[in-house]
Protein backbone atom coordinates (compact mmCIF):
# COMPACT_ATOMS: atom_id res chain seq x y z
CA UNK A 1 0.00 0.00 0.00
CA UNK A 2 1.38 3.79 -0.45
CA UNK A 3 0.19 5.47 2.33
CA UNK A 4 -1.84 8.64 3.17
CA UNK A 5 -0.06 11.24 2.92
CA UNK A 6 1.82 9.95 -0.85
CA UNK A 7 -1.57 8.89 -1.43
CA UNK A 8 -1.52 10.36 -5.44
CA UNK A 9 1.29 9.71 -7.57
CA UNK A 10 1.72 9.45 -11.10
CA UNK A 11 3.44 6.71 -13.06
CA UNK A 12 4.02 6.68 -17.07
CA UNK A 13 4.81 3.21 -18.83
CA UNK A 14 6.85 3.99 -21.59
CA UNK A 15 6.72 0.79 -24.37
CA UNK A 16 10.46 1.79 -26.31
CA UNK A 17 9.53 -1.07 -29.30
CA UNK A 18 9.61 0.44 -32.24
CA UNK A 19 10.35 -2.40 -34.62
CA UNK A 20 7.54 -3.61 -36.59
CA UNK A 21 8.95 -6.74 -38.49
CA UNK A 22 7.58 -8.87 -38.75
CA UNK A 23 4.62 -6.86 -37.62
CA UNK A 24 4.29 -4.30 -34.79
CA UNK A 25 3.20 -5.99 -31.46
CA UNK A 26 1.13 -5.03 -28.71
CA UNK A 27 2.99 -4.18 -25.79
CA UNK A 28 1.30 -6.89 -23.51
CA UNK A 29 4.16 -6.39 -20.48
CA UNK A 30 3.29 -2.95 -20.41
CA UNK A 31 -0.62 -3.82 -20.30
CA UNK A 32 0.07 -6.20 -17.97
CA UNK A 33 1.83 -4.08 -15.56
CA UNK A 34 -0.53 -1.83 -15.57
CA UNK A 35 -3.55 -3.77 -15.04
CA UNK A 36 -1.65 -5.87 -11.75
CA UNK A 37 -0.81 -1.69 -10.37
CA UNK A 38 -4.24 -0.45 -11.41
CA UNK A 39 -5.76 -3.42 -8.88
CA UNK A 40 -3.44 -3.22 -6.07
CA UNK A 41 -2.16 0.80 -6.18
CA UNK A 42 -5.65 1.95 -6.33
CA UNK A 43 -3.88 6.03 -5.47
CA UNK A 44 -1.59 5.53 -8.59
CA UNK A 45 -2.43 7.23 -11.43
CA UNK A 46 -0.90 5.72 -14.40
CA UNK A 47 -0.70 6.28 -18.07
CA UNK A 48 0.91 4.20 -21.09
CA UNK A 49 3.32 6.17 -23.94
CA UNK A 50 3.87 3.58 -26.87
CA UNK A 51 6.74 5.37 -28.78
CA UNK A 52 5.44 2.61 -31.51
CA UNK A 53 2.51 5.29 -32.17
CA UNK A 54 4.46 8.18 -30.38
CA UNK A 55 7.31 10.70 -31.78
CA UNK A 56 9.71 12.06 -28.63
CA UNK A 57 8.23 15.31 -29.32
CA UNK A 58 5.07 13.53 -28.26
CA UNK A 59 6.88 11.48 -25.30
CA UNK A 60 8.46 15.40 -24.02
CA UNK A 61 4.80 16.99 -24.01
CA UNK A 62 3.49 14.48 -21.89
CA UNK A 63 6.35 14.61 -19.38
CA UNK A 64 6.09 17.76 -19.69
CA UNK A 65 2.42 18.05 -18.94
CA UNK A 66 1.60 14.85 -16.64
CA UNK A 67 4.90 15.70 -14.81
CA UNK A 68 5.38 11.87 -13.98
CA UNK A 69 6.93 10.26 -10.17
CA UNK A 70 7.70 7.26 -11.83
CA UNK A 71 8.87 6.18 -15.43
CA UNK A 72 8.94 2.31 -16.63
CA UNK A 73 10.19 1.78 -19.50
CA UNK A 74 9.64 -1.49 -21.61
CA UNK A 75 12.70 -2.65 -23.03
CA UNK A 76 11.18 -5.54 -25.18
CA UNK A 77 14.43 -6.28 -28.40
CA UNK A 78 17.52 -5.32 -27.91
CA UNK A 79 18.41 -5.96 -31.89
CA UNK A 80 16.71 -7.48 -34.33
CA UNK A 81 18.21 -11.25 -34.41
CA UNK A 82 18.33 -10.87 -38.17
CA UNK A 83 21.81 -12.07 -39.85
CA UNK A 84 21.84 -10.27 -42.60
CA UNK A 85 20.71 -6.59 -40.92
CA UNK A 86 22.07 -6.44 -37.66
CA UNK A 87 20.75 -3.78 -35.91
CA UNK A 88 21.20 -2.86 -32.25
CA UNK A 89 18.06 -0.77 -30.60
CA UNK A 90 20.17 0.73 -27.95
CA UNK A 91 21.14 4.22 -29.32
CA UNK A 92 16.96 4.44 -29.27
CA UNK A 93 16.76 3.54 -25.52
CA UNK A 94 20.15 5.52 -24.61
CA UNK A 95 18.02 8.75 -26.27
CA UNK A 96 14.50 7.80 -24.47
CA UNK A 97 16.66 7.64 -21.06
CA UNK A 98 18.28 11.00 -21.97
CA UNK A 99 14.64 12.53 -22.74
CA UNK A 100 13.11 11.24 -19.20
CA UNK A 101 16.23 12.72 -17.33
CA UNK A 102 15.56 16.25 -19.60
CA UNK A 103 11.83 16.74 -19.55
CA UNK A 104 10.38 14.99 -15.89
CA UNK A 105 12.01 14.71 -12.26
CA UNK A 106 10.60 10.75 -12.28
CA UNK A 107 12.76 8.19 -11.01
CA UNK A 108 13.62 5.88 -14.22
CA UNK A 109 12.86 2.01 -13.90
CA UNK A 110 13.71 -0.17 -16.73
CA UNK A 111 12.43 -3.97 -17.44
CA UNK A 112 11.44 -6.07 -20.49
CA UNK A 113 12.43 -9.21 -22.05
CA UNK A 114 15.37 -7.37 -23.50
CA UNK A 115 16.60 -6.42 -20.31
CA UNK A 116 16.35 -9.52 -18.58
CA UNK A 117 18.50 -11.00 -20.69
CA UNK A 118 21.67 -8.54 -19.64
CA UNK A 119 20.53 -6.80 -16.68
CA UNK A 120 23.71 -5.54 -15.50
CA UNK A 121 25.41 -4.47 -18.67
CA UNK A 122 22.05 -2.80 -19.46
CA UNK A 123 22.10 -1.23 -15.96
CA UNK A 124 25.45 0.44 -16.76
CA UNK A 125 24.76 1.02 -20.14
CA UNK A 126 21.36 2.69 -19.82
CA UNK A 127 22.13 4.03 -16.59
CA UNK A 128 18.33 4.19 -15.03
CA UNK A 129 17.34 4.84 -11.21
CA UNK A 130 16.41 1.07 -10.97
CA UNK A 131 16.46 -2.07 -13.12
CA UNK A 132 13.81 -5.26 -12.59
CA UNK A 133 14.52 -8.37 -14.79
CA UNK A 134 12.01 -11.34 -15.08
CA UNK A 135 8.34 -10.62 -14.12
CA UNK A 136 7.61 -6.86 -13.69
CA UNK A 137 4.10 -7.11 -11.42
CA UNK A 138 5.04 -7.77 -7.84
CA UNK A 139 8.87 -6.22 -7.79
CA UNK A 140 7.42 -2.90 -9.65
CA UNK A 141 4.67 -2.55 -7.00
CA UNK A 142 7.08 -2.95 -4.12
CA UNK A 143 9.55 -0.85 -5.81
CA UNK A 144 7.26 2.05 -6.00
CA UNK A 145 5.85 1.00 -2.19
CA UNK A 146 9.14 1.00 -0.80
CA UNK A 147 9.77 4.24 -2.25
CA UNK A 148 7.22 5.71 -0.81
CA UNK A 149 7.32 4.55 2.20
CA UNK A 150 10.79 4.60 2.15
CA UNK A 151 11.44 1.52 3.62
CA UNK A 152 14.17 -1.03 2.58
CA UNK A 153 15.02 -2.23 -1.21
CA UNK A 154 17.35 -5.19 -0.29
CA UNK A 155 14.65 -7.73 -0.51
CA UNK A 156 12.64 -6.67 -4.14
CA UNK A 157 12.99 -9.64 -6.61
CA UNK A 158 14.50 -8.57 -9.17
CA UNK A 159 16.33 -5.54 -8.57
CA UNK A 160 18.94 -3.93 -9.85
CA UNK A 161 20.24 -0.80 -8.12
CA UNK A 162 23.33 1.09 -7.02
CA UNK A 163 24.20 0.67 -3.06
CA UNK A 164 27.75 2.63 -2.08
CA UNK A 165 28.42 3.11 -5.64
CA UNK A 166 28.15 -0.85 -6.81
CA UNK A 167 25.34 -2.38 -9.41
CA UNK A 168 23.68 -5.11 -7.14
CA UNK A 169 21.09 -7.40 -8.11
CA UNK A 170 18.62 -9.40 -6.22
CA UNK A 171 17.53 -12.71 -7.07
CA UNK A 172 14.23 -12.43 -9.21
CA UNK A 173 10.99 -14.42 -7.77
CA UNK A 174 9.78 -15.87 -10.67
CA UNK A 175 6.84 -17.21 -9.27
CA UNK A 176 3.92 -15.09 -10.36
CA UNK A 177 1.10 -16.85 -11.14
CA UNK A 178 -2.32 -14.46 -11.13
CA UNK A 179 -1.27 -12.06 -14.22
CA UNK A 180 -4.60 -9.45 -14.74
CA UNK A 181 -4.91 -8.42 -18.66
CA UNK A 182 -7.11 -5.05 -19.50
CA UNK A 183 -5.78 -3.92 -22.87
CA UNK A 184 -5.69 -0.16 -23.53
CA UNK A 185 -8.47 0.40 -25.42
CA UNK A 186 -6.45 3.89 -26.61
CA UNK A 187 -3.98 1.45 -28.41
CA UNK A 188 -5.78 -1.77 -29.67
CA UNK A 189 -7.29 -0.25 -32.54
CA UNK A 190 -3.96 0.67 -34.04
CA UNK A 191 -2.56 -3.07 -33.67
CA UNK A 192 -5.57 -4.56 -34.48
CA UNK A 193 -5.41 -2.77 -37.87
CA UNK A 194 -1.78 -2.70 -38.57
CA UNK A 195 -0.65 -6.80 -36.93
CA UNK A 196 -3.92 -8.50 -37.33
CA UNK A 197 -3.70 -10.40 -33.89
CA UNK A 198 -3.56 -9.40 -30.35
CA UNK A 199 -1.67 -11.11 -27.81
CA UNK A 200 -1.97 -12.96 -24.73
CA UNK A 201 0.04 -15.39 -22.58
CA UNK A 202 -1.33 -18.37 -20.85
CA UNK A 203 1.81 -19.68 -18.88
CA UNK A 204 5.33 -18.63 -18.25
CA UNK A 205 8.30 -20.89 -18.13
CA UNK A 206 9.98 -23.11 -20.56
CA UNK A 207 11.49 -26.88 -19.10
CA UNK A 208 13.69 -27.46 -21.66
CA UNK A 209 17.61 -27.07 -22.29
CA UNK A 210 18.37 -25.69 -25.85
CA UNK A 211 21.81 -24.37 -25.74
CA UNK A 212 20.85 -21.46 -27.74
CA UNK A 213 17.79 -20.44 -26.03
CA UNK A 214 17.58 -17.61 -23.41
CA UNK A 215 13.55 -18.02 -22.52
CA UNK A 216 14.09 -20.06 -19.58
CA UNK A 217 16.43 -17.53 -18.56
CA UNK A 218 13.23 -14.46 -18.98
CA UNK A 219 10.66 -16.62 -17.57
CA UNK A 220 12.12 -19.27 -15.94
CA UNK A 221 12.11 -23.38 -15.95
CA UNK A 222 9.20 -23.71 -13.96
CA UNK A 223 6.15 -23.72 -15.64
CA UNK A 224 3.20 -21.69 -14.18
CA UNK A 225 -0.31 -21.65 -15.98
CA UNK A 226 -2.48 -18.33 -15.44
CA UNK A 227 -5.84 -18.58 -14.42
CA UNK A 228 -7.99 -20.60 -17.33
CA UNK A 229 -11.30 -18.37 -16.55
CA UNK A 230 -9.11 -15.16 -16.78
CA UNK A 231 -8.30 -16.05 -20.27
CA UNK A 232 -11.55 -17.04 -21.40
CA UNK A 233 -12.99 -14.07 -19.83
CA UNK A 234 -9.81 -11.93 -21.53
CA UNK A 235 -10.92 -13.63 -25.11
CA UNK A 236 -14.74 -12.63 -24.73
CA UNK A 237 -14.38 -9.31 -24.00
CA UNK A 238 -12.21 -8.42 -27.22
CA UNK A 239 -14.86 -10.66 -29.29
CA UNK A 240 -16.99 -7.89 -27.95
CA UNK A 241 -14.84 -5.74 -29.56
CA UNK A 242 -14.55 -7.38 -32.80
CA UNK A 243 -11.03 -8.65 -32.46
CA UNK A 244 -10.68 -12.63 -33.27
CA UNK A 245 -7.87 -13.21 -34.04
CA UNK A 246 -4.66 -13.92 -31.10
CA UNK A 247 -1.14 -15.21 -30.54
CA UNK A 248 -0.46 -16.49 -27.21
CA UNK A 249 2.75 -15.70 -26.72
CA UNK A 250 3.96 -18.81 -24.22
CA UNK A 251 7.21 -19.37 -24.86
CA UNK A 252 5.89 -22.75 -25.94
CA UNK A 253 2.13 -23.72 -25.70
CA UNK A 254 2.53 -27.28 -25.67
CA UNK A 255 3.71 -27.69 -22.22
CA UNK A 256 1.17 -28.66 -19.29
CA UNK A 257 -1.30 -30.07 -21.10
CA UNK A 258 -4.07 -30.83 -18.29
CA UNK A 259 -3.54 -26.93 -18.33
CA UNK A 260 -4.25 -27.25 -22.06
CA UNK A 261 -6.74 -29.49 -22.00
CA UNK A 262 -8.91 -27.20 -19.51
CA UNK A 263 -8.33 -23.79 -21.51
CA UNK A 264 -9.32 -25.62 -24.77
CA UNK A 265 -12.74 -26.76 -22.70
CA UNK A 266 -13.69 -23.62 -21.46
CA UNK A 267 -13.17 -21.83 -25.05
CA UNK A 268 -15.33 -24.25 -27.02
CA UNK A 269 -18.12 -24.05 -24.10
CA UNK A 270 -18.18 -20.56 -23.99
CA UNK A 271 -19.29 -20.71 -27.61
CA UNK A 272 -16.27 -17.73 -28.22
CA UNK A 273 -15.53 -17.64 -31.63
CA UNK A 274 -12.22 -16.90 -31.95
CA UNK A 275 -9.80 -17.91 -34.03
CA UNK A 276 -5.52 -18.09 -32.53
CA UNK A 277 -1.80 -19.31 -33.31
CA UNK A 278 1.28 -20.08 -31.01
CA UNK A 279 4.76 -22.06 -30.49
CA UNK A 280 4.90 -25.05 -30.36
CA UNK A 281 7.42 -27.91 -30.45
CA UNK A 282 7.11 -32.08 -31.03
CA UNK A 283 7.49 -32.99 -27.57
CA UNK A 284 4.03 -33.52 -25.76
CA UNK A 285 1.81 -33.31 -28.56
CA UNK A 286 -0.39 -36.01 -30.56
CA UNK A 287 -3.23 -35.77 -32.79
CA UNK A 288 -5.66 -35.88 -29.81
CA UNK A 289 -4.63 -32.78 -28.14
CA UNK A 290 -4.54 -30.72 -31.79
CA UNK A 291 -7.45 -31.45 -32.31
CA UNK A 292 -9.33 -30.14 -29.23
CA UNK A 293 -7.05 -27.32 -29.58
CA UNK A 294 -8.68 -26.98 -33.11
CA UNK A 295 -11.94 -27.11 -31.95
CA UNK A 296 -11.41 -23.98 -29.39
CA UNK A 297 -10.10 -21.60 -32.38
CA UNK A 298 -6.15 -22.84 -33.07
CA UNK A 299 -5.75 -21.54 -36.78
CA UNK A 300 -2.11 -21.45 -37.14
CA UNK A 301 1.32 -22.72 -35.26
CA UNK A 302 4.88 -21.75 -35.42
CA UNK A 303 7.00 -24.66 -34.92
CA UNK A 304 10.65 -24.41 -33.22
CA UNK A 305 11.89 -26.50 -35.51
CA UNK A 306 15.25 -25.58 -35.74
CA UNK A 307 16.31 -27.84 -37.96
CA UNK A 308 15.34 -31.36 -40.13
CA UNK A 309 18.65 -33.29 -39.21
CA UNK A 310 19.13 -35.17 -36.54
CA UNK A 311 22.11 -35.17 -36.03
CA UNK A 312 21.82 -31.33 -35.36
CA UNK A 313 19.25 -31.19 -33.63
CA UNK A 314 20.77 -33.71 -30.65
CA UNK A 315 23.93 -30.94 -30.83
CA UNK A 316 20.91 -27.71 -30.14
CA UNK A 317 19.60 -29.63 -27.72
CA UNK A 318 16.01 -29.88 -28.89
CA UNK A 319 13.87 -32.86 -27.27
CA UNK A 320 12.66 -34.45 -30.29
CA UNK A 321 13.46 -35.61 -33.76
CA UNK A 322 13.17 -35.86 -37.54
CA UNK A 323 10.18 -38.31 -37.21
CA UNK A 324 7.68 -36.32 -34.88
CA UNK A 325 8.45 -33.66 -36.98
CA UNK A 326 7.11 -35.54 -39.77
CA UNK A 327 4.24 -36.91 -37.76
CA UNK A 328 3.13 -34.13 -36.00
CA UNK A 329 3.55 -31.98 -39.42
CA UNK A 330 1.25 -34.57 -41.21
CA UNK A 331 -1.28 -34.44 -38.19
CA UNK A 332 -2.05 -30.74 -38.88
CA UNK A 333 -2.36 -31.19 -42.52
CA UNK A 334 -5.26 -33.39 -41.94
CA UNK A 335 -6.94 -30.93 -39.35
CA UNK A 336 -6.65 -28.26 -41.57
CA UNK A 337 -3.84 -26.47 -39.20
CA UNK A 338 -1.62 -24.03 -40.93
CA UNK A 339 1.53 -24.72 -39.78
CA UNK A 340 5.30 -22.65 -40.31
CA UNK A 341 8.79 -24.43 -39.55
CA UNK A 342 11.09 -22.17 -38.43
CA UNK A 343 14.79 -22.70 -38.47
CA UNK A 344 18.30 -22.36 -37.48
CA UNK A 345 20.34 -22.75 -40.68
CA UNK A 346 24.16 -23.17 -39.48
CA UNK A 347 24.43 -22.99 -35.93
CA UNK A 348 26.72 -25.45 -33.46
CA UNK A 349 27.06 -28.47 -35.80
CA UNK A 350 25.59 -27.99 -38.41
CA UNK A 351 28.19 -29.62 -41.71
CA UNK A 352 27.17 -29.29 -45.60
CA UNK A 353 25.75 -32.89 -44.89
CA UNK A 354 23.18 -31.83 -42.15
CA UNK A 355 22.04 -29.09 -44.35
CA UNK A 356 21.93 -31.17 -47.62
CA UNK A 357 19.68 -33.47 -45.06
CA UNK A 358 17.58 -30.23 -44.14
CA UNK A 359 16.88 -29.32 -47.21
CA UNK A 360 15.71 -32.97 -48.73
CA UNK A 361 13.67 -33.42 -45.26
CA UNK A 362 11.73 -30.27 -46.25
CA UNK A 363 10.35 -31.87 -49.48
CA UNK A 364 8.71 -34.57 -46.97
CA UNK A 365 6.55 -31.59 -45.78
CA UNK A 366 3.41 -30.58 -47.58
CA UNK A 367 1.87 -27.70 -47.57
CA UNK A 368 4.07 -25.33 -45.03
CA UNK A 369 6.58 -22.25 -45.19
CA UNK A 370 9.76 -22.51 -43.63
CA UNK A 371 11.69 -19.35 -42.23
CA UNK A 372 14.88 -20.05 -41.53
CA UNK A 373 16.91 -18.29 -39.21
CA UNK A 374 20.57 -17.54 -40.38
CA UNK A 375 23.58 -18.86 -37.72
CA UNK A 376 22.77 -18.62 -33.53
CA UNK A 377 22.78 -15.32 -31.85
CA UNK A 378 24.99 -15.80 -29.08
CA UNK A 379 23.30 -15.19 -25.46
CA UNK A 380 25.53 -14.71 -21.80
CA UNK A 381 23.96 -17.65 -19.78
CA UNK A 382 23.40 -20.08 -22.65
CA UNK A 383 25.57 -22.97 -22.83
CA UNK A 384 26.55 -22.01 -26.85
CA UNK A 385 28.43 -18.87 -24.90
CA UNK A 386 30.55 -21.38 -23.89
CA UNK A 387 30.62 -22.87 -26.94
CA UNK A 388 31.69 -20.10 -28.51
CA UNK A 389 34.07 -19.05 -26.04
CA UNK A 390 35.50 -22.92 -26.20
CA UNK A 391 36.11 -22.48 -29.99
CA UNK A 392 37.83 -18.57 -29.94
CA UNK A 393 34.29 -17.86 -32.08
CA UNK A 394 34.33 -14.82 -29.18
CA UNK A 395 36.46 -13.64 -26.37
CA UNK A 396 35.51 -14.38 -22.86
CA UNK A 397 35.55 -10.22 -22.43
CA UNK A 398 32.86 -10.04 -25.61
CA UNK A 399 29.91 -8.85 -23.80
CA UNK A 400 27.28 -9.80 -26.55
CA UNK A 401 25.11 -6.46 -26.56
CA UNK A 402 26.30 -5.73 -29.85
CA UNK A 403 24.64 -8.63 -31.83
CA UNK A 404 27.26 -11.64 -32.22
CA UNK A 405 26.31 -14.69 -33.93
CA UNK A 406 27.97 -18.46 -34.21
CA UNK A 407 27.85 -19.72 -37.68
CA UNK A 408 29.17 -22.93 -37.76
CA UNK A 409 32.67 -23.24 -39.63
CA UNK A 410 31.82 -26.06 -41.74
CA UNK A 411 29.16 -24.04 -43.81
CA UNK A 412 28.93 -21.08 -46.37
CA UNK A 413 25.72 -18.84 -45.51
CA UNK A 414 26.12 -17.80 -49.30
CA UNK A 415 24.84 -20.81 -50.29
CA UNK A 416 21.69 -21.33 -48.42
CA UNK A 417 19.78 -19.41 -50.56
CA UNK A 418 20.37 -21.39 -53.77
CA UNK A 419 20.18 -24.64 -51.94
CA UNK A 420 16.28 -23.44 -50.47
CA UNK A 421 15.36 -23.25 -53.78
CA UNK A 422 15.85 -26.30 -55.25
CA UNK A 423 13.89 -27.40 -53.03
CA UNK A 424 10.60 -26.77 -54.73
CA UNK A 425 9.21 -25.64 -51.17
CA UNK A 426 8.76 -22.47 -49.53
CA UNK A 427 11.64 -20.79 -47.63
CA UNK A 428 11.64 -16.96 -46.35
CA UNK A 429 15.10 -15.82 -45.20
CA UNK A 430 15.38 -12.96 -43.09
CA UNK A 431 16.28 -10.56 -45.74
CA UNK A 432 13.47 -11.44 -48.08
CA UNK A 433 11.23 -8.33 -47.95
CA UNK A 434 7.34 -9.37 -47.35
CA UNK A 435 6.47 -5.84 -46.28
CA UNK A 436 5.08 -5.04 -49.77
CA UNK A 437 2.84 -8.18 -49.69
CA UNK A 438 1.42 -7.75 -46.32
CA UNK A 439 0.85 -4.27 -46.48
CA UNK A 440 -1.12 -4.89 -49.25
CA UNK A 441 -3.10 -7.84 -47.83
CA UNK A 442 -3.86 -5.93 -44.00
CA UNK A 443 -5.13 -3.10 -46.50
CA UNK A 444 -7.63 -5.69 -47.70
CA UNK A 445 -8.21 -6.17 -43.63
CA UNK A 446 -6.84 -9.78 -43.68
CA UNK A 447 -5.96 -11.23 -40.10
CA UNK A 448 -3.69 -14.03 -38.58
CA UNK A 449 0.01 -13.41 -39.16
CA UNK A 450 -0.35 -13.88 -43.17
CA UNK A 451 2.31 -16.06 -43.99
CA UNK A 452 -0.71 -18.85 -44.76
CA UNK A 453 -1.17 -17.02 -47.75
CA UNK A 454 1.90 -18.62 -48.96
CA UNK A 455 2.24 -21.73 -48.39
CA UNK A 456 2.70 -24.33 -50.71
C1 LIG B 1 5.93 -14.11 -28.44
C2 LIG B 1 7.23 -13.50 -28.92
C3 LIG B 1 7.28 -13.03 -30.24
C4 LIG B 1 6.08 -13.06 -31.19
C5 LIG B 1 5.11 -11.95 -30.79
C6 LIG B 1 3.73 -12.26 -31.25
C7 LIG B 1 2.72 -11.32 -30.65
N1 LIG B 1 1.68 -11.05 -31.40
O1 LIG B 1 2.89 -10.89 -29.54
C8 LIG B 1 6.75 -12.81 -32.59
C9 LIG B 1 7.00 -14.16 -33.25
C10 LIG B 1 6.00 -11.95 -33.57
C11 LIG B 1 8.08 -12.21 -32.16
C12 LIG B 1 8.86 -11.48 -33.02
C13 LIG B 1 10.07 -10.91 -32.68
N2 LIG B 1 10.78 -11.16 -31.56
CO1 LIG B 1 10.05 -12.09 -30.03
N3 LIG B 1 9.50 -12.95 -28.47
C14 LIG B 1 8.36 -13.43 -28.06
C15 LIG B 1 8.48 -14.01 -26.63
C16 LIG B 1 8.45 -15.54 -26.71
C17 LIG B 1 7.40 -13.58 -25.64
C18 LIG B 1 7.18 -12.07 -25.51
C19 LIG B 1 5.92 -11.83 -24.69
O2 LIG B 1 4.92 -11.38 -25.22
N4 LIG B 1 5.93 -12.15 -23.39
C20 LIG B 1 4.79 -11.98 -22.50
C21 LIG B 1 4.81 -10.60 -21.77
C22 LIG B 1 3.69 -10.51 -20.77
O3 LIG B 1 6.04 -10.54 -21.06
P1 LIG B 1 7.05 -9.33 -21.18
O4 LIG B 1 6.76 -8.47 -22.33
O5 LIG B 1 8.42 -9.91 -21.11
O6 LIG B 1 6.77 -8.47 -19.88
C23 LIG B 1 7.03 -8.92 -18.56
C24 LIG B 1 8.47 -8.64 -18.09
O7 LIG B 1 9.43 -8.56 -19.12
C25 LIG B 1 8.37 -7.37 -17.32
N5 LIG B 1 8.43 -6.09 -18.01
C26 LIG B 1 8.15 -5.76 -19.29
N6 LIG B 1 8.28 -4.43 -19.47
C27 LIG B 1 8.65 -3.89 -18.31
C28 LIG B 1 8.91 -2.58 -17.94
C29 LIG B 1 9.26 -2.30 -16.61
C30 LIG B 1 9.53 -0.90 -16.21
C31 LIG B 1 9.38 -3.35 -15.67
C32 LIG B 1 9.76 -3.06 -14.29
C33 LIG B 1 9.13 -4.67 -16.04
C34 LIG B 1 8.76 -4.93 -17.35
O8 LIG B 1 7.08 -7.47 -16.72
C35 LIG B 1 6.16 -8.05 -17.67
C36 LIG B 1 5.11 -8.82 -16.92
O9 LIG B 1 5.67 -9.80 -16.07
C37 LIG B 1 9.89 -13.46 -26.19
C38 LIG B 1 10.74 -14.43 -25.37
C39 LIG B 1 10.25 -14.53 -23.95
N7 LIG B 1 10.00 -15.71 -23.50
O10 LIG B 1 10.11 -13.50 -23.31
C40 LIG B 1 10.58 -13.17 -27.54
C41 LIG B 1 11.57 -12.00 -27.63
C42 LIG B 1 11.02 -10.80 -26.89
N8 LIG B 1 11.62 -11.71 -29.06
C43 LIG B 1 12.78 -11.31 -29.45
C44 LIG B 1 13.06 -10.86 -30.77
C45 LIG B 1 14.51 -10.50 -31.06
C46 LIG B 1 12.06 -10.73 -31.72
C47 LIG B 1 12.25 -10.17 -33.13
C48 LIG B 1 13.05 -8.86 -33.22
C49 LIG B 1 13.02 -11.10 -34.03
C50 LIG B 1 12.41 -12.39 -34.29
N9 LIG B 1 12.08 -12.57 -35.52
O11 LIG B 1 12.24 -13.21 -33.43
C51 LIG B 1 10.78 -9.95 -33.57
C52 LIG B 1 10.34 -8.51 -33.26
C53 LIG B 1 8.85 -8.31 -33.19
C54 LIG B 1 8.49 -6.88 -32.91
N10 LIG B 1 7.76 -6.26 -33.81
O12 LIG B 1 8.93 -6.32 -31.91
C55 LIG B 1 13.83 -11.41 -28.34
C56 LIG B 1 14.31 -10.05 -27.78
C57 LIG B 1 15.77 -10.09 -27.35
C58 LIG B 1 16.64 -9.54 -28.43
N11 LIG B 1 17.62 -10.28 -28.91
O13 LIG B 1 16.47 -8.43 -28.82
C59 LIG B 1 13.09 -12.30 -27.29
C60 LIG B 1 13.42 -12.02 -25.84
C61 LIG B 1 13.45 -13.76 -27.64
C62 LIG B 1 14.92 -14.05 -27.66
N12 LIG B 1 15.49 -14.22 -28.81
O14 LIG B 1 15.57 -14.14 -26.67
N13 LIG B 1 8.37 -12.46 -30.86
S1 LIG C 1 13.95 -23.21 -27.84
FE1 LIG C 1 11.86 -23.46 -27.15
S2 LIG C 1 11.84 -25.46 -26.12
FE2 LIG C 1 13.99 -24.84 -26.30
S3 LIG C 1 14.44 -23.82 -24.33
FE3 LIG C 1 13.80 -22.24 -25.81
S4 LIG C 1 11.59 -21.97 -25.50
FE4 LIG C 1 12.20 -23.87 -24.52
Amino acid sequence: MISGKHAHKKLTLVSANRHADPYPVYPLGISCLSSYLSGRMPGLEIRIVDLMTSSYEEYITHLREFDPDYTGISLRNVDDVNFYKKESFIDHYRQIISITRENSRSRIIVGGAGFSIFPELLFDTLNPDYGIYGEGEYSLAELIEALENGTDTDSIGGLIYRKNGCITLNMKYDQFRDPVLEFESDLTEYYWKHSGMLNIQTKRGCPYNCIYCTYPLIEGRKVRTLDPAQIVKTLGDLTVRGIDYIFFTDSIFNISNSFNYELADLIISSGIKIRWGGYFNFTNIDGHLLSRLKQAGLQHIEFGTESLSDTVLEKYGKPFRTDDIFRISAICNELGIDFAHFLILGGYGETNATLDETFENSKRINSSVFFPFVGMRIYPGTRLHEIAIEEKVISKDDLLLAPAYYVSKEIDPASLKERSLQTGKRWIFPDDDLSEIMTRMRKRNKKGPLWEYLIQ
